[in-house]
């Protein structure tokens, strides 16, 4: 099992407010944004901007950053949608981060956690996010099933992660969007050719987003020419001085 897979277990065992306080939260009763429709927006890049912290991977990123600077530079500078870590042991993310992204911007917001129950889908709306992630790892058929439809009947959308061929049976209807990631979450390992090679299994109708280990524009365009509608890039921004610099290249 992966090991941040655990966070989810404790968001779901320590649920801190009830459902019904989360549902009194003034975002609970907002109108999501559609990723799906700004990732093919005119004026927009198809990148999914990131704050994040730190990872297991490379550790500290950026410790100084404040979420409302970056993700605004992110904002402006073309961004289709913004994801926001709300892990805190493993990414330094919190709730409030997404809160604050929320509050400062109109472009959609992905809610990048490890969500394995249907209070953190919940939780997410009443935070002001837009799309939870699923991870086909983390998920059985049944549960990615399950809360895939939850998290559509609340009005939110849902990026499921794959990283294998055995995964993508865990596509449901209600999955809006489906993402590859480049990294193997076991072996941090990053392959995009490998993403490539997976993206021509899945069905034309799913937009598809690329996800993590990009930080050159060469693989941008080479990804959007294969096929993939969005691009999800947390550290090649976060490792800059100001983040939202390195769009300009
Ligand atoms: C971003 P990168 O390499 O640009 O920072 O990657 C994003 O894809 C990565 O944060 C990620 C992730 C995840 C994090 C992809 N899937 C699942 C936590 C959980």
């Amino acid at each position: 099992k992966i090991v941040a897979h655990k966070h989810g277990e404790v968001a779901e065992r320590e649920k801190g407010r009830s459902v019904q306080e989360l549902e009194r939260l003034p975002m609970f009763g907002r109108e999501a944004l559609s990723l799906k429709s700004f990732l093919t927006q005119p004026g927009r890049n198809g990148i999914i901007a990131e704050f994040k912290r730190k990872s297991p991977s490379k550790g500290v990123i950026n410790a100084d950053a404040t979420v409302v600077e970056v993700t605004t530079a992110y904002a402006r500078n073309g961004a289709s949608g913004l994801s926001v870590l709300t892990d805190t042991e493993f990414f330094g993310g919190s709730m409030d981060d997404l809160q604050q992204a929320r509050a400062a911007n109109n472009i959609p917001i992905l809610r990048k956690d490890f969500v394995i129950g249907e209070y953190q889908i919940v939780e997410a709306k009443a935070i002001g996010a837009d799309v939870v992630l699923l991870i086909a790892e983390c998920l059985t058929k049944a549960e990615v099933k399950h809360l895939a439809e939850f998290a559509h009947n609340l009005g939110l959308e849902v990026l499921l992660e794959v990283h294998t061929a055995d995964q993508l049976e865990k596509i449901t209807p209600h999955t809006h969007l489906v993402g590859i990631n480049n990294r193997d979450l076991k072996t941090f390992q990053v392959d995009i050719y490998r993403s490539m090679e997976l993206l021509k299994q899945i069905p034309d109708s799913y937009p598809k987003v690329a996800e993590s280990g990009m930080d050159d524009p060469k693989t941008i365009v080479e990804l959007r020419n294969a096929g993939f509608s969005g691009f999800l890039i947390g550290e090649h921004f976060m490792k800059a001085e100001h983040p939202a610099q390195a769009f300009e290249n």
